[in-house]
């Protein structure tokens, strides 16, 4: 039953004075604030990142400001319901996008948020993941999971720019984000080991041999998932989405972000559930329309834009060849901590 609740301005000054002075407030005026009705009332809003007003602001943040100087020279994309400046694009999703320049590094840390990088553009970059080097090629979906050090470099001769999605928000909200830094780390002699251990859906090496690394992919290559993309579009009639899993076990990737990729087929338009979780779209390629819960965003390749939890969404293919997008995602969180929730719309 929906009951108006007392407010704060009912209650007399000197009880309101005395509750202050003696650390405490009446639960009854901020209770709908922290228990909506029926569904939650999300602060963050459906924002958009148009590639080609990004850019040219990076390219000048290499221009102005020394690696050295920034450890990672980032430009944060920040949710709209929280103001530029704010570290998140959703609630437990932080996304950014770096730059690196030919013959650049960015020194090894390793920190208890976990990050993915989705490359938008230039050739010759890498990033080492616990000694293992993973190349950054246009699309590739490359993992850094908490606790694992990680640094970037550069061979190519072209400027590198990719995005960066961390559960940051979460572990700063839970006061339990930190980094260690440490020079560049020794490469292992065995760089993209995963792209032959797992090279085929349904193998993986014996186990008799040897135990699984809990992260045991952490470069997904974009050619692979596009021509997997592909082949699901030409075998069903139905929306086109797959998500991204650990090869060993079968569950997400990272403990609380998770990632889809998805085509849309030229003029497909498509209506998903509602769903608890918060969204990042991030386009690979073709161009659209999506409406987030009324707000209409159109998009081509290397446009990024968000959903917040429970959001209405509708994307459309508007070219005439496929579209590709890739989606960071919270489901993992909110599975683990039992409340994902799915709606008819
Ligand atoms: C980080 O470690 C990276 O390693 C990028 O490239 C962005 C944003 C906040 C905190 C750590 C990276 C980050 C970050």
């Amino acid at each position: 039953m929906s009951q108006q609740l007392g407010t704060l301005e009912e209650l007399p000054q000197d009880y309101r004075d005395a509750m202050a002075a003696a650390g405490v407030a009446p639960l009854w005026p901020m209770m709908r604030k922290v228990l909506p009705h029926g569904r939650p009332a999300p602060q963050t809003k459906p924002s958009y990142w148009n590639f080609s007003a990004l850019r040219p602001l990076l390219l000048r943040a290499g221009e102005l400001t020394p690696v050295e100087k920034a450890e990672r020279r980032v430009l944060v994309m920040s949710d709209q319901g929280r103001g530029t400046g704010a570290m998140q694009a959703t609630s437990s999703i932080y996304i950014g996008m770096q730059l690196l320049l030919p013959g650049e590094t960015a020194p090894a840390h390793r920190h208890t948020p976990s990050a993915a990088r989705i490359i938008v553009e230039g050739k010759g970059g890498y990033t080492v993941v616990d000694g293992e080097k993973l190349p950054m090629h246009r699309g590739d979906l490359v993992l850094t999971p908490g606790g694992d050090w990680h640094d970037h470099g550069h061979d190519g001769d072209e400027p590198v720019i990719w995005l960066d999605a961390l559960d940051l928000p979460l572990f700063v909200y839970l006061e339990g984000s930190y980094a260690v830094e440490a020079p560049l780390q020794a490469q292992r002699n065995r760089p993209d080991a995963a792209l032959v251990e797992y090279a085929a859906a349904g193998l993986v090496p014996s186990r008799r041999a040897r135990t699984a690394r809990r992260y045991p992919m952490t470069r997904f290559p974009w050619d692979r998932t596009e021509a997997a993309l592909r082949q699901m579009a030409a075998y069903t009639d139905g929306a086109v989405e797959m998500d991204y899993i650990n090869p060993e076990t079968g569950s997400d990737v990272l403990p609380t972000i998770g990632f889809t990729a998805m085509m849309l087929r030229p003029g497909e338009t498509v209506r998903p559930v509602l769903t608890s979780d918060s969204s990042v779209f991030h386009v690979i390629g073709g161009q659209g329309t999506s409406v987030v819960d009324g707000v209409t965003f159109d998009w081509a390749a290397k446009d990024t834009f968000t959903a917040p939890v429970f959001a209405t969404v509708d994307h459309t293919n508007t070219g005439t060849e496929p579209a590709f997008l890739i989606r960071v995602h919270d489901r993992p969180l909110q599975e683990k901590l039992g409340y994902y929730e799915e709606r008819a719309r």
